[in-house]
């Protein structure tokens, strides 16, 4: 009885850390295993147990340890899609994809509280960002409301905090603010207001381009409603 005692004291520790090593929830988690990891493809397991999903991690933008939730960066994947696909998530890790609402759901309402970085590039090469101390996704039930604040300008402007407090939406699930579908006027997915100044989901259209007004990658503090940006990656970390 007493060796088994002491079994289990010694046990324990170890236990516990090992049930942390196997499951990240987060790239936060993976950066406190080994500071030493670069960026790249990981796995987290943001609902526990058997969630494993792939993500890329930022292990090197201001301290690292950002989770990537949603990046655009070559046209290589199509985000016009429906509800479902914006509640599970699609795309490649490696590349371009989305997270899925459910996942930054639970992520963001742990008992950490969460921040959000939006890096962006446009063709020429210059690169800004906008930085918001708070970032969080409500329930499905709710209409995953996003709730977003704290912004720090890194020159790209607040495009973001139109859409606080606003439903997700996509072109058959329209909980937008606007009578018309802000997803089918504007080909994206967001949480549209009436309906956007920012749409990282939208068609990628290499650049500067009037054809059709505001449907492509935008954000328009930066570079208006005319230009589809070259990058634009948001990801989110705990904050310490
Ligand atoms: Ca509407």
């Amino acid at each position: 009885m007493k060796l088994l005692f002491v079994f289990i004291l010694i046990m324990a520790p170890l236990m516990s850390s090992c049930n942390n090593l196997n499951q990240p929830l987060d790239c936060s988690d993976i950066y406190q295993q080994d500071k030493s990891k670069p960026s790249g493809v990981y796995t987290i397991y943001p609902m526990g147990g058997r969630s494993a999903v792939q993500v890329y991690c930022d292990m090197a933008t201001a301290g690292g340890r950002w989770t990537v939730i949603q990046r655009r960066i070559d046209g290589s994947v199509n985000f016009y899609r429906p509800w479902d696909f914006y509640k599970m998530g699609f795309g490649s890790a490696a590349g371009e994809y989305w997270l899925g609402l459910d996942n930054m759901h639970y992520l963001t309402n742990k008992q950490q509280k969460y921040e959000l970085l939006v890096d962006m590039e446009d063709f020429e090469g210059k690169k800004v960002f906008a930085r918001y101390s708070s970032f969080k996704v409500g329930a499905e039930c709710g209409g995953y409301i996003l709730q977003v604040s704290g912004f720090t300008d890194g020159g790209a402007g607040d495009s973001l905090i139109y859409h606080n407090g606003m439903k997700f939406s996509t072109f058959d699930k329209d909980q937008d603010l606007w009578p018309e579908n802000c997803a089918r006027k504007f080909m994206g997915a967001f949480w549209y207001n009436t309906c956007h100044y920012a749409n990282p989901n939208g068609v990628y259209r290499w650049g500067a381009d009037n054809s059709l007004f505001a449907v492509g990658v935008v954000w328009h503090h930066w570079k208006g409603y005319d230009y589809s940006l070259k990058t634009i990656s948001m990801k989110i970390r705990p904050v310490q």
